[in-house]
């Protein structure tokens, strides 16, 4: 069956709001408003993010009254941050209960390298398969990590990354960008025909934040999946429009930075 990209990407580009921290990282990156689904949601739709990142949880309690409005990328796998064990996040969610949920893409973590990955493998190849069956695409964060990673930030890893990603069939690899920016043009040419999006990371100042979305653009990225560096934002409206700015247009970060002080 095709691939319906459709949904969750304009003109082969796109910019994905994440919220599945609270699994990952538990409640300290959340504030009073932030911690509610709701507000996430709101912004999604204000903003006209291409898609909205989901656990299954938030997604059955909170996405129906917005599946009008914002496509969503349900997380299939998830683990929390508390065992000190090598990395593997758990399958919680089947590809069919996602299609339920009103899915139109699904998302997996993959910890290449780590001492589990022969069962992180395993999972992810029977999970897109069934993705691709239901012509769902299929985003995979690839993280290098576990204790044979010496340095997750290494140009080289980065450009493993993305071609274990391509080599598994995931059809949008998200990443995280190292700041080497020749480095990521080489990694998104070891994705091949896989897009590359980035993650936004920690809350950094907006200058930092577009300078690198402005570098990953021209180097050959397909967008951004980004989360704290919105919610945690006290104008999230005008951090998206800026995002927008230089994934879309082609906006220069001097430019789009109008949109925030505006
Ligand atoms: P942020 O933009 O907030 O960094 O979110 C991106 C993301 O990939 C989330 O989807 C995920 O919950 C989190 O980062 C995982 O980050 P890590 O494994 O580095 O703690």
């Amino acid at each position: 069956m095709e691939i319906d990209f459709s949904r969750i990407l304009k003109k082969n580009k796109g910019l994905f709001l994440a919220y599945d921290q609270g699994l990952e990282h538990g409640p300290a990156d959340f504030n009073l408003t932030n911690c509610d689904p709701g507000y996430i949601l709101e912004i999604g739709r204000k903003a006209k993010f291409n898609a909205v990142i989901l656990q299954k949880g938030t997604a059955e309690k909170y996405y129906e009254p917005y599946s009008h409005d914002i496509p969503l990328i349900l997380k299939l796998n998830g683990k929390t941050r508390i065992p000190n064990i090598e990395p593997i996040s758990s399958q919680i969610c089947s590809v069919k209960y996602a299609v339920k949920l009103g899915a139109a893409a699904i998302g997996y973590t993959i910890y290449d390298g780590s001492g589990m990955e022969p069962e992180i493998f395993k999972d992810f190849g029977r999970i897109q398969e069934e993705a691709h069956d239901f012509g769902l695409p299929v985003v995979a964060w690839l993280y290098p990590r576990g204790k044979f990673i010496q340095n997750e930030n290494s140009t080289e890893l980065m450009a493993y990354s993305c071609r274990v990603g391509l080599e598994l069939g995931a059809d949008i690899l998200k990443i995280r960008y190292n700041g080497d920016a020749k480095g990521f043009g080489w990694a998104a040419k070891c994705a091949g025909k896989a897009k590359v999006f980035v993650a936004g990371g920690f809350k950094t100042g907006e200058q930092e934040l577009l300078n690198m979305t402005s570098d990953v653009m021209n180097a050959g990225a397909g967008g951004l999946a980004v989360g704290r560096n919105v919610w945690q934002h006290g104008e999230p409206l005008k951090i998206a429009a800026a995002l927008k700015d230089i994934i879309f247009e082609g906006k220069t970060p001097e430019q789009a930075m109008k949109r925030i002080k505006q």
